[in-house]
């Protein structure tokens, strides 16, 4: 007996020591320590009770809302129903697809969804409630996803590695499929649902064929039977060769008619094994990728042959508008809405065609997408990417929630002031019938899932945003500090700070004032402006920044490459004039020579300056704050985000210097004071980047 009290007191006291190393992410349920509002949400936590048809989703839903309250709580759950002082899910038809309302009814806290995701939902926005330790008395709650496809792309191969992934190796042990189930399966799937996630693309879009073979397909229905008890359906990414690589026909020409059989008869397959299969991803005729266009045919006869084999079985697929050809005089800004804006209105009714944000690549800042504003017939599904190939790898903090708000609250002008992105995607602009949104997923097998444990923040941020784009990225830090870090209100305030400004932060020490694409062809966290010969012409930096001793920037008005002429003439007139263009575009459109005044009083070359010096000043800044919050947060989290911060700086020196020295070969203009010179030369700036890039 002796010995179990002194087993179960050791357990204890090494739960207690054991630091938190980020694993629970935001969904940590530990006992709330505010007695009054504890006190408040007793009063309803004297039973569960569920509607009499139960679905897996429900069973999922009951016991996630026992766990949650348990935690928080710190009482147990009975399982009996009384009259009043529990809590109620029941289905409520006349409520919008997925949504739920939560109210206290008769002395009970009732949660309504039209069906079995809204009921899921409303359980994980009672339990955030909670969490942030919201008041419950009165509370009258309710919400709907703008948005009905809020999908990740993973971008994972199959023997394990992430293209752009910096978190560890994949989460999908292919191998161990399907007897093995790890159980990080299911905490990722739970962390999904509880931000409204309600589809994954499990495999990365430069796609393996062998996925869509039946030792594969075992394994991919294993994964969609576990997500699906989260709401979860599964969708892949295709090889569109399939039909040569694993038919052994002679050609995926898609107009052919035994590769449209071919592909019927594998829909019918993937079916057979995942009832409610998504449908395809697909990359076609983009950075090597096979396509319709080897064979003379369009991405919409590729598109819509796909969607005939799907079509019975109500799959969709979603088709990706990354294209750029390497063509030295053409300006790559422009090439996917040369090549889909034509196609607009031929594409199947169950294809959506998948735009990244921006035209370029997931840079750290980019003018939006002009496809958003020019393709009325054809629902547009918008990718952000999660993972920050562009934004510091997992070293850097870098808070997106700021990065996605300003793509999506951008004017399209498409039918009048106020067609934004976020109104575009979501159907409300032109009447969508079906519409979606996707974020390439940050996640890896690191303990803490995502790296850097300040980047699951941008996994949320995504969830919340694909939800409900109105949200402001403040109330999204909001909840996620409290639920993830602290709710000491010292503390809070200051975490959120650095949050907010992070990215303009990380745009100041890498990219300023519209530059673009200037990140080294091999370490796409760090610099190389000098790269002026790659395998393609658009794969250099040169062909971005286009810097000579008279000035710098891309010249996209009429006068240059014309991108600008892409966008409403609204859009054309806010970035047209480059004496009142947005600064944050300037170099995105036009080439500026570098004594030119700027509206911030400085000329060109001493703003540019500024910026990258200020860059590093604030990532200095950054860790002060961060020091400032040491007592209110875990301490193993505290010095894993010290540690990646004093890299952070590392690397914001990094781009300072190689951009400041490189640039002024061309400005040949002093650094302005108060700033000095930096210590190093361009010759060992090079060398550094060399180093990092050797094989
Ligand atoms: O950003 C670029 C990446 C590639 C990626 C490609 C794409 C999956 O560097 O790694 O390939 O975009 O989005 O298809």
């Amino acid at each position: 007996m002796l010995k179990k009290i002194l087993l179960v007191f050791l357990l204890f006291s090494f739960a207690d020591a054991r630091a938190d190393d980020g694993y629970r992410l935001w969904l940590k349920y530990d006992l709330l320590k505010n007695t009054a509002k504890k006190a408040e949400y007793k009063r309803f936590a004297g039973f569960i009770e569920i509607p009499t048809e139960k679905s897996l989703i429900i069973r999922t839903a009951q016991s996630e809302l026992k766990r949650g309250l348990e935690g928080l709580l710190g009482n147990r759950i009975a399982g009996v129903a009384k009259k009043s002082g529990g809590i109620i899910l029941q289905r409520d038809k006349t409520l919008p697809e997925e949504g739920f309302r939560i109210e206290t009814k008769g002395g009970n806290l009732v949660i309504s969804g039209p069906d079995d995701r809204g009921i899921l939902y409303g359980v994980y926005a009672l339990l955030r409630h909670l969490q942030t330790e919201q008041p419950l008395t009165g509370i009258n709650l309710s919400s709907a996803p703008k948005i009905r496809l809020r999908m990740l792309n993973h971008w994972d191969n199959p023997l394990g590695t992430i293209e752009r992934g910096y978190a560890g190796a994949s989460l999908w042990k292919w191998y161990e499929l399907p007897e093995n189930l790890d159980p990080r399966y299911l905490e990722y799937a739970r962390a999904n649902a509880s931000i409204g996630i309600n589809a994954v693309a499990l495999n990365n879009v430069n796609a393996s064929a062998r996925f869509l073979t039946p030792e594969y397909l075992i394994k991919v229905k294993a994964l969609a039977d576990l997500f699906r008890t989260y709401g979860i359906q599964v969708y892949l990414s295709v090889n569109f060769a399939s039909p040569k690589i694993l038919g052994n026909l002679q050609t995926s020409d898609p107009l052919d008619p035994q590769v449209r059989q071919w592909w019927a008869a594998k829909a019918d397959e993937v079916y057979r094994y995942i009832p409610d299969f998504g449908g395809f991803l697909v990359k076609a005729n983009s950075e090597g990728e096979p396509g319709p266009q080897e064979y003379g045919r369009t991405h919409a006869d590729g598109a819509n042959m796909l969607a005939e084999a799907l079509r019975k079985h109500k799959g969709r697929v979603i088709w990706r508008a990354f294209v750029y050809s390497p063509d030295p005089h053409g300006d790559r800004y422009k090439e996917a809405f040369n090549e889909f804006k034509p196609l607009d209105g031929l594409f199947a009714d169950n294809v959506v065609v998948q735009v990244k944000n921006g035209p370029i690549d997931f840079q750290p800042r980019e003018p939006f997408h002009p496809l958003f504003g020019a393709m009325p017939e054809t629902p547009l599904a918008l990718e952000f990417q999660i993972t920050q190939e562009y934004l510091g790898f997992s070293t850097n903090l870098v808070y997106q929630a700021s990065l996605y708000k300003e793509c999506l609250e951008s004017d399209t002008y498409a039918k009048g002031k106020g067609s934004t992105v976020a109104r575009v995607v979501d159907g409300s602009v032109h009447n969508y019938d079906f519409t979606a949104i996707a974020g390439v997923a940050n996640t890896g097998s690191d303990r803490n899932w995502t790296g850097h444990l300040m980047s699951q923040a941008n996994w949320y941020a995504f969830g919340r945003l694909a939800w409900d784009h109105t949200l402001s990225e403040e109330q999204i830090a909001d909840e996620w500090v409290k639920m993830t870090l602290t709710r000491d209100p010292n503390a809070v305030p200051v975490i959120k700070n650095i949050l907010l400004q992070s990215r303009e932060i990380y745009v100041d020490f890498t990219t300023p004032l519209g530059l673009h694409h200037i990140m080294g062809q091999g370490i796409h966290f760090g610099p190389e402006p000098w790269l002026t010969q790659s395998a393609r012409p658009d794969w250099t930096s040169i062909y971005y920044h286009r810097v000579d001793s008279t000035g710098i920037g891309f010249d996209r008005t009429a006068q240059g490459s014309n991108a600008l002429g892409l966008y409403r003439q609204e859009v054309q007139n806010n970035w047209n004039d480059p004496a009142s263009c947005d600064l944050k575009y300037l170099l995105w459109f036009h080439r500026v020579g570098w004594d030119k005044k700027l509206s911030t009083g400085n000329t060109l070359w001493d703003e540019l300056c500024t910026r990258y010096y200020r860059g590093v000043e604030s990532v200095q800044w950054m860790q002060k704050e961060w020091n400032r919050v040491r007592k209110s947060v875990d301490s193993e989290i505290y010095e894993d985000v010290a540690g990646r911060l004093a890299v952070q700086h590392r690397e914001a020196l990094n781009w300072r210097d190689a951009c400041v020295l490189y640039f002024q070969t061309f400005s040949k203009q002093p650094v302005p004071s108060p700033f000095k010179q930096p210590e190093r030369t361009l010759e060992e700036m090079k060398k550094l980047v060399a180093i990092y890039q050797l094989k």
